[in-house]
């Protein structure tokens, strides 16, 4: 079992990338993003809190969104093994991180960082804001969450190439072209089958 990390810029094909390799690997994927929205979606407390955080394209703050990731990752399904998409993005959620993981023995065993040129990922998320009208995907706001991830998570690549976890992938092309390149990298690390 694979305890798996997604990165890249906003629009790299984190959460789409993630359902497929749940699925493949037989591993929950969990999304921070997606749970928010929900919460959204509910007005639920929480969904009250981040609803206006969101819409800018800041990131929600840390305690609350470690405080979701922890308890989801006590829910017996994460036990064995586990895909985050989009958390950690702070060098606090990696420190929590890192501090819940280590409590059981545990660590990341791969980062996989989707990589994409900015004006790429930018045209992919105007189209999505065609089709699903989120209302983080104005152009304006798709640029502030590129500074934002320059800014804050573009940084943690360099303390997980330290710890020698990071596979790069391209994430031009082709949805399915994407995904056998991720299944390679992780086959070359002994994480999958090719
Ligand atoms: P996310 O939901 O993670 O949004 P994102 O970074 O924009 O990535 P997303 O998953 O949407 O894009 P994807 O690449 O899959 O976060 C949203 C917000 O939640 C953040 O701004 C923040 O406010 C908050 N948040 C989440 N996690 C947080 C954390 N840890 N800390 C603090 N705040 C947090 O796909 C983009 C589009 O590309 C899709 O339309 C897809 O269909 C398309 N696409 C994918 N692959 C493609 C391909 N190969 N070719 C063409 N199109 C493709």
């Amino acid at each position: 079992m694979t305890r798996l990390l997604l990165v890249g810029p906003p629009g790299a094909g984190k959460g789409t990338q993630a359902a497929i390799l749940s699925d493949t690997l037989g591993i929950p994927a969990i999304s921070t993003g997606d749970i928010f929205r929900t919460n959204v979606a509910n007005e639920t407390p929480l969904g009250i809190k981040v609803k206006a955080i969101m819409a800018k394209g800041e990131y929600v703050p840390d305690d609350l969104t470690n405080e979701i990731v922890a308890h989801r990752l006590s829910e017996p399904d994460a036990a064995e093994g586990f895909l985050l998409d989009g958390y950690p993005r702070t060098i606090e959620q990696v420190n929590e991180l890192d501090r819940s993981l280590g409590k059981d023995g545990h660590a990341l065993d791969v980062v996989v960082l989707l990589e994409a040129d900015i004006e790429d990922v930018v045209a992919r998320l105007m189209k999505r804001a065609i089709e699903q009208g989120r209302v983080d995907d104005t152009e304006e706001i798709i640029r502030h969450r590129m500074s934002v991830y320059t800014e804050q998570t573009a940084p943690l690549i360099k303390l997980f190439d330290e710890r020698n976890l990071v596979v790069r992938v391209d994430a031009l092309g082709a949805v399915d072209n994407v995904t056998d390149r991720i299944v390679s990298a992780l086959a070359g690390r002994g994480l999958a089958s090719a």
